[in-house]
């Protein structure tokens, strides 16, 4: 454990990350300055916990303030371009990540998850079958529980299993998992990274430190990109993938086969589980090899992923009214993902597009047009919303209809509006939620509500009544008779 007494520490950046890496620091002896740079009345309570513990607290601060320190803590949001950053580079102050600190603090071997969909469900899933399997874990990480929150927890754990993204990996120095999984790479945070060899390189990082006798459990596809990046990995490998049959462990029909010496056959049958898809079959894959390199036995392994439940806010069903299924995405925030989705959406009629697509949000530098064939095929109409919503239009519109709306509410109401039976309404934006919600939970929390009120039998029982067109077009009615309530609902939380 690196030693942090009297250490005069900047921590920038007052979020989740920000707030608990001043509490870590104070409470091993630092001396701590922490600044954001806005002024939020969220931000000031935080502020004024932080003060009590004995932390200098500047908020609305753009530029480092005066003085030595001798390292600075920067949050995942801080770019590693701004001019705050390259000051602190200039003035030769070395910047660490929070998870780096986190780890530096920690006391336990930690399994690490990233790549860029399915790490929060692999995270998830390694969590539970090490659980069950009698290992103490916790998952901590982007996932939504920073590293630096937990690590006096961790005297009593066997494993950390860690969510890690690429703007965590950023700024490591030390930081090294025992096993480091990566789940793919696609285009994604080209806004903050630029290219996607850059997005990669930081997502490679997550091998830089390991040894010798650790382990790279890697996508086939994941590893390739990385070789021609010239990237290599100094641990023990295992490969896997849904599309490559030359992987490690891959997939046939619905088993999840291994090629593995001593660990030849079978290993499980998607079909006895609640996750579809092949992007799930790969999150499956890493998790049964994290328990192969800690000797897990198979049948708790196949036991306990039996028994997985994926969480909210991915493909979730929510509802369904008439024949339409309601579908929360929120946390599809690339291309990639979206694609998933709607490869996995159930079709109504063969050669029938089915999908009301329901996306947009903040910008996050990608190209629109690559999802285009697919959309011409799965999407019935789409329905845009948020700071990206013309560059959608622009790239999507000759693929499907696409309608411009100013909000969720509008987007829901639209979408009913336009639906049939065994049509899906789906909520999967491409996007970052940060233009209009607090993050992609509080989008996918709205939408639930909003569909909510489609259910609602105070609504006039639309659910369950009336012919099958007759009933979503009343859904409809009663969707705009309720926009007034709706929105008061919408207003609550959005807040
Ligand atoms: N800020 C500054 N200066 C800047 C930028 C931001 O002061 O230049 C301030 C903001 O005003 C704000 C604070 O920093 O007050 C926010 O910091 P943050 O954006 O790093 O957010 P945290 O609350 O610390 O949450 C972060 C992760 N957020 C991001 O990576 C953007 C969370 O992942 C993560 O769950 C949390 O740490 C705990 O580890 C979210 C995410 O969207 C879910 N991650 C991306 C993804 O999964 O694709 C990477």
């Amino acid at each position: 454990m690196f030693r942090l007494q009297e250490k005069n520490v900047l921590v920038i950046g007052l979020g989740l990350s920000g707030a608990a890496a001043a509490r870590l620091l104070i409470a091993r002896g630092a001396r701590v300055i922490a600044m954001d740079n806005s002024d939020t009345p969220g931000l000031r309570r935080v502020a004024e916990e932080l003060r009590e513990l004995g932390v200098r607290v500047e908020l609305d601060l753009r530029m480092p303030p005066a003085g030595q320190f001798d390292f600075a803590v920067v949050s995942p949001g801080v770019a590693m371009d701004s001019p705050l950053v390259k000051e602190l580079r200039q003035r030769e102050t070395p910047v660490i990540s929070e998870l780096e600190l986190g780890w530096q603090q920690a006391v336990c071997l930690n399994i690490s998850v990233t790549g860029t969909n399915g790490k929060t469900t692999t995270t998830e899933l390694i969590e539970h079958v090490l659980t069950h399997c009698h290992k103490r874990t916790l998952a901590a990480g982007n996932i939504g529980k920073p590293l630096c929150s937990v690590a006096d927890e961790t005297r009593q754990l066997d494993y950390l299993t860690l969510e890690v993204s690429s703007f965590q990996l950023e700024t490591v120095r030390f930081f090294r998992p025992a096993v480091a999984v990566l789940m793919n790479i696609t285009p994604d945070h080209l806004d903050r990274h630029h290219t996607l060899a850059d997005y990669a390189r930081a997502k490679a990082r997550i091998f830089e430190n390991q040894q010798p006798f650790d382990w790279a459990i890697v996508q086939t596809e994941a590893l390739a990109m990385l070789r021609t990046l010239g990237v290599k990995e100094p641990s023990k490998l295992i490969t896997f993938s849904a599309n490559n049959r030359r992987a490690d462990i891959h997939l046939d029909r619905s088993l999840i086969i291994s090629r593995i010496e001593g660990w030849v056959g079978p290993l499980i049958d998607l079909e006895k589980t609640h996750l579809r898809g092949p992007h799930n079959a790969e999150n499956v894959m890493a998790a049964l090899a994290v328990g192969r390199v800690l000797r897990l036995p198979l049948e708790e392994m196949v036991a306990a992923i039996s028994s997985f439940k994926p969480g909210a806010h991915r493909c979730e069903l929510i509802a369904e009214i008439n024949g339409v299924k309601f579908v929360n995405d929120s946390k599809a925030t690339n291309l990639d993902a979206v694609a998933k989705a709607l490869q996995t959406m159930p079709v109504a009629r063969p050669g029938e597009t089915n999908v009301l697509l329901i996306a947009g949000g903040r910008d996050k530098g990608l190209d629109y047009h690559d999802l285009g064939p697919l959309l011409a095929q799965r999407v019935k109409h789409a329905f845009l919303l948020g700071e990206t919503r013309e560059k959608l239009r622009a790239s999507w519109s000759l693929f499907t209809p696409c309608t411009l709306v100013d909000s969720l509410l509008e987007a829901v109401n639209e979408a009913v509006k336009n639906s049939a039976p065994g049509d899906v309404v789906l909520l999967s934006p491409a996007c970052s939620s940060l233009d209009l919600f607090r993050d992609y939970r509080h989008r996918g929390e709205v939408f639930r509500e909003t569909v909510g009120q489609l259910q609602c039998p105070s609504n006039g029982g639309v659910a369950r009544d009336g012919t099958m067109n007759g009933g979503v077009e009343k859904a409809f009615e009663i969707g705009t008779q309720f926009v007034g309530r709706n929105e008061k609902i919408f207003e609550e939380l959005t807040r």
